[in-house]
């Protein structure tokens, strides 16, 4: 039985070579691998020798050589292949040991050059391991040194190695390759001819990496796993670290983003509580207990059991505040250590701690999705993600009534929040807090009285609050359902065919109705 060993990675090579050589298997190998074994005292033909030329081109050429590949990929059973192997003086190759330049380990160092990162992308190596891996039946292809002890049991009890192990061997060989060609098109992807970065950190060149497997998906009977981007925008909540509590559940997570991505995008200190998907509370105070404590206000019931968001580091006030409540995962860019003491009997609740973005104002350093998908039977849904943020010079006042400062401010922190809120989206809204939020529902209408509804059971009243829709009021009955709750302004997009009706509406009942003329379905 033949051998060729060619390792960059030489960890426990000597020893598996040893122990080949001691069950007479005839050891081939490349320059400095050879060089290792031979000054071990260990037989080693180089391949050299074998093929009758030297390594060259700085060894870029090696074991691309007919004699090597024939070796490897010639079937046993198949006279024809043998004869051939026969005229042309060729030894089969029964055992392959590879492990490719380091091309991963180079391209992560620091001041990296496209040149040290082209010289590492290895070719004679996936060949070999490829020739190797397709002919799995004839040959047992190792990548990975955790395979050296495996392969050695069986061939001291058997001989040879059996076909569960090649084949396991072989998928496992394809699956380095498959992540090596992966390695080296990322990162070209993400470079130019002159070495300088074309892709930003947090552009998904659509490669993901599995973080961990879940408990379950959205139910106990589904199967699920968590990965995030190969390169993660800053400040996303894929970079969290769980400081404490229990495993994230699926649902954790996909609510932890919704509350995370709300909380970011206000400047001033604020708080959002998300259960099922949807903000039920959200508001802006002058530190993170104030806005804690008003966006509890918005909906204490639906409030339970939630996800809670702070854009501030957490003080122990505020820690003493949200320990009141049932809360199953909290979010904050840092804790106090006497806030994160608060937690410390309370060993379910998951804390994470999560930097924001830094840096400018741009998408990617908001740490925002570039791309947002959406899986549906047999295909995909892509979409730039709804980056769009509204500034008040866009705003149009399309009613009689001019809006008093105070009631711009209310409008554009409910715009905000509505942004949030599954369609029908209706947010009430008063100095800087949510106060009735109506969600998910098939009818704008139903939203507008939910949201009121909700308010009620809160004890909040809705008199002088100001109104998000997140799309045009289609007919003047969702507007007369907010104007009869108490709301004395509303934001929409506009651009109904009876936005007239609606104006007229807004007029006749003596509101403020402004357009903003951007729309925010969100499903
Ligand atoms: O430069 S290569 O792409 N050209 C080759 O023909 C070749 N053959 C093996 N790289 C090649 N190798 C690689 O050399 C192996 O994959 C292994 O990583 C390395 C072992 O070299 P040495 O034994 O000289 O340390």
């Amino acid at each position: 039985m033949n051998a060729l060993i060619s390792v960059s990675d030489k960890t426990g090579i000597l020893e598996f070579a040893q122990a080949l050589h001691a069950l007479g298997i005839k050891l081939l190998s490349t320059g400095g691998t050879a060089k290792l074994l031979a000054d071990a005292g260990l037989p080693v033909t180089e391949v050299a020798e074998v093929t009758g030329f030297p390594e060259m081109l700085d060894g870029r050429v090696k074991t691309l050589h007919p004699k090597v590949h024939g070796g490897l990929l010639a079937r046993r059973d198949l006279p024809a292949h043998m004869a051939a192997l026969k005229e042309h003086g060729i030894d089969t190759i029964d055992l392959l040991v590879v492990n490719l330049y380091p091309f991963e380990a180079t391209v992560a160092k620091p001041g990296c050059t496209l040149e040290d990162a082209i010289e590492n992308i290895d070719i004679g190596g996936p060949a070999m391991v490829r020739s190797a891996a397709k002919n799995w039946k004839d040959v047992g292809v190792l990548t990975d040194a955790s395979q050296y002890p495996v392969a050695l049991a069986e061939l001291k009890a058997n001989g040879k190695l059996g076909d569960k192990t090649k084949f396991a061997f072989s998928v496992a060989a394809f699956n380095r390759i498959s992540q090596y060609d992966g390695a080296i098109s990322d990162y070209l992807s993400r470079i130019q001819e002159d070495g300088s970065h074309l892709l930003f950190p947090g552009q998904s060149n659509g490669r993901f990496v599995k973080l961990q497997d879940l408990r379950y998906g959205e139910n106990p009977h589904q199967q699920a796993a968590f990965y995030r981007d190969l390169y993660p925008a800053p400040g996303s909540l894929v970079t969290a670290k769980q400081l404490q509590g229990k495993e994230l559940s699926y649902n954790n997570i996909a609510d932890a983003d919704a509350a995370w991505e709300c909380v970011k995008s206000f400047d001033a200190p604020a708080c959002v509580i998300v259960k099922h998907a949807n903000p039920c509370g959200v508001a802006v105070g002058k530190d993170a207990h104030e806005a804690y404590s008003k966006a509890f206000k918005t909906d204490p019931t639906s409030a339970f059991g939630g996800i809670i968001a702070f854009n501030r580091p957490m003080d122990r006030a505020a820690a003493e505040a949200v320990s009141k409540q049932f809360v199953e995962v909290l979010m904050a860019p840092g804790y106090a250590p006497d806030a994160l003491e608060v937690f410390k009997s309370k060993v379910n609740v998951r804390i994470l701690e999560i930097a924001l973005p830094s840096g400018g104002k741009t998408d990617w350093e908001n740490g925002r999705n570039a791309v947002d998908v959406k899986r549906i039977g047999s295909g995909l849904l892509m979409q730039t993600a709804d980056n769009r943020e509204l500034s008040v010079d866009e705003l149009k006042v399309v009613s009689k009534k001019q809006p008093t400062p105070q009631q711009l401010q209310d409008l554009l922190f409910a715009w905000k929040v509505a942004k949030y809120v599954k369609s029908n989206a209706i947010v009430f809204c008063a100095d800087g807090m949510t106060m009735g939020v109506g969600a998910g529902q098939m009818s704008r209408l139903d939203s507008a009285r939910i949201a009121s509804i909700k308010a009620q059971h809160a004890g909040l009243t809705l008199s002088g609050t100001a109104v998000a829709s997140d799309a045009f009021f289609p007919f003047r009955d969702g507007l007369d359902v907010v104007v009869d709750a108490g709301a004395t302004s509303v934001i929409q997009p506009g651009g109904s065919m009876r936005d007239q009706e609606v104006i007229d509406a807004a007029d006749e009942r003596g509101v403020v109705m402004v357009f903003s003329g951007v729309r925010h379905f969100r499903h």
